[in-house]
């Protein structure tokens, strides 16, 4: 494939481990975003891609530098536990192959690039999109080294304009073991219509700080669903656009396109906006094969939606968990607690709303200020909170339950703390019968085998399953 170039730069992409901590082995999600930055890439410059989470024997990952040889290691970076294993590993790559450029990726250092800047062992940063930026950095990085550090995107440069993302090569699926993992990803737009004040969002992929949606060719997607499907033997995928629904025509088509081929041979998960909601997208979803919609849910209060600028009413949340209910879906509300200024009495109202619409997950997390996100930028503002300086300090500004850093509501942290743990329970064995009902009737018992094997649950703070 590469006979024809002269020099090439060879690269190779990092999915840090999730939680050095815990050192848990769990194969859990593809490495998605690493196999969107690697698909532009991979026709002109040699790139692997290494997950962490499937391997964190450190020897092995050394052996596999000796032997792949790259030129440059990027990693891609979260705002949280993941950025514990790059902190680790950077220092040992530098003392083991000081010729090594090492990179860093991804939403942690678009939103705080001072953080990652400033740990010795970073020589740039990529920020924003970077499908054409990485490329541009490997072809300068060939030919003229010295010219990286102008280039739009590097470090604190100026970003680049957004893509036409219509026509981008989709995720390298060739470059993961596709069975050594549970979770697959597909995503088929970028950016979301909601401005929530807690989301970094707009931040991220909006345009002068307003909201932006970009969808990718229907056909292309397409294409990209049936070769995950068929060449890759995927049944079960979550489709990761932050609100797979906003375009009605696009979502029925890509539905109608599911339902024509894989009628009851796939199952998938997708995350939504209640505003969005409506019985024509919604049967064609359950046609298609969507058994769970997650709705941001957040609180049964109107004064705190509002205080989040969510832009729904309580009403529509609720009328839409019954509609996705009606129609035979799953409904996974999620929700928040100890939202700056929430009071005890609105926390009950959360707990209200969710004993009276039943959502078949209420997924609750404990409000954590996140960076790009405009309640954090308020309270950074009115020196509430202190930003964390170094890498390891915003490792540990996400946590679970047990780590709760910040607490700007009424609510005391007890109360705050009991509450989640209360509400996360509150539907979850009812709803482990209905699913189990729900595979069982496909035919799949091995599925309920599997995935039920555990009969206690404990508040975790992670993703819920499909
Ligand atoms: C899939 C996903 C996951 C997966 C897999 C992640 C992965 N690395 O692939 C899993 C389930 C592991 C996951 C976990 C979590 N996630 Co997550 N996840 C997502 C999701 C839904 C899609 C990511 C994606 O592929 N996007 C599409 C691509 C195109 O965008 P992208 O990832 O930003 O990548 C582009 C650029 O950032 C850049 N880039 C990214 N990596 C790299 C690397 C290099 C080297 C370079 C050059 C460029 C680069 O180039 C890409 C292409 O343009 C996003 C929401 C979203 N829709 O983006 C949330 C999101 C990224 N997750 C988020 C969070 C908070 C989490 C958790 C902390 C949640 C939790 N409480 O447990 C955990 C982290 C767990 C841990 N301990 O590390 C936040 C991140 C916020 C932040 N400030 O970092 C997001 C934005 C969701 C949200 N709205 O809050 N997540
Ligand atoms: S709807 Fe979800 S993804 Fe969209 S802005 Fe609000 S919180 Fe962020």
């Amino acid at each position: 494939m590469f006979e024809n170039t002269l020099k090439m730069t060879r690269v190779l992409l990092v999915q840090p481990h999730r939680d050095l901590k815990k050192k848990s082995k769990e194969k859990y999600s593809a490495p998605y975003s690493l196999m969107w930055v690697a698909a532009p890439l991979k026709n002109k410059h040699p790139v692997k891609i290494y997950d962490r989470n499937v391997n964190l024997d450190d020897s092995l990952f050394f052996d596999f530098i000796k032997k792949f040889n790259p030129d440059i290691i990027g990693f891609t970076a979260m705002t949280s536990s993941m950025l514990l294993d790059i902190i680790y590993l950077g220092p040992l790559i530098k003392k083991k192959f000081p010729n090594l450029i090492i990179i860093v990726g991804g939403v942690h250092p678009t939103i705080e690039p001072d953080s990652v800047l400033r740990e010795s062992f970073v020589d740039y940063i990529i920020r924003g999109e970077a499908d054409d930026a990485f490329l541009e950095f490997c072809d300068v990085f060939d030919k003229d080294p010295k010219k990286i550090k102008k280039l739009r995107n590097i470090n604190k440069n100026p970003l680049r304009k957004f893509l036409n993302i219509k026509n981008l090569e989709f995720p390298s699926f060739d470059l993961i073991d596709i069975k050594k993992y549970s979770q697959i990803f597909l995503s088929t737009s970028r950016g979301c219509p909601g401005t929530c004040n807690f989301c970094y969002n707009v931040q991220m992929w909006g345009e002068k700080g307003h909201p932006c949606v970009r969808f990718y060719d229907i056909e292309k997607t397409k294409k990209m669903f049936k070769e995950v499907i068929d060449k890759g033997g995927v049944t079960e995928f979550t489709i990761s656009d932050e609100n797979f629904m906003t375009f009605k025509k696009r979502c029925i088509e890509l539905c109608n396109f599911l339902e024509k081929n894989y009628k009851n041979k796939i199952s998938f998960f997708v995350f939504g906006r209640a505003d969005f909601v409506n019985p024509e997208v919604l049967g064609a979803l359950k046609k298609a094969g969507c058994n769970t919609i997650q709705l941001g849910s957040e609180s049964g209060s109107q004064r705190v939606l509002d205080f989040l600028n969510k832009k729904i009413t309580v009403k529509k949340q609720g009328e839409a968990l019954k509609l996705i209910n009606k129609f035979g879906i799953f409904n996974d509300a999620s929700f928040m607690v100890g939202i700056p200024t929430e009071t005890t009495k609105e926390m009950k109202m959360t707990e209200n709303f969710i004993k009276k619409f039943k959502p078949d997950i209420a997924d609750v997390k404990i409000f954590n200020p996140l960076p790009g996100s405009k309640i954090f930028d308020d309270l950074v503002k009115e020196g509430k909170i202190t930003k964390p300086q170094t890498l390891k300090e915003w490792a540990d500004w996400t946590g679970d339950l047990k780590t709760i850093k910040h607490n700007f509501s009424e609510i005391p942290n007890n109360l705050l703390e009991k509450t989640a743990e209360k509400f996360w329970n509150y539907r979850y064995y009812q709803t482990r019968i209905k699913k189990a009902i729900y595979w069982v009737k496909r035919g799949n018992v091995e599925h309920v085998l599997k995935k039920f094997k555990k009969i206690t649950r404990k508040y975790s703070g992670s993703q819920s399953w499909s």
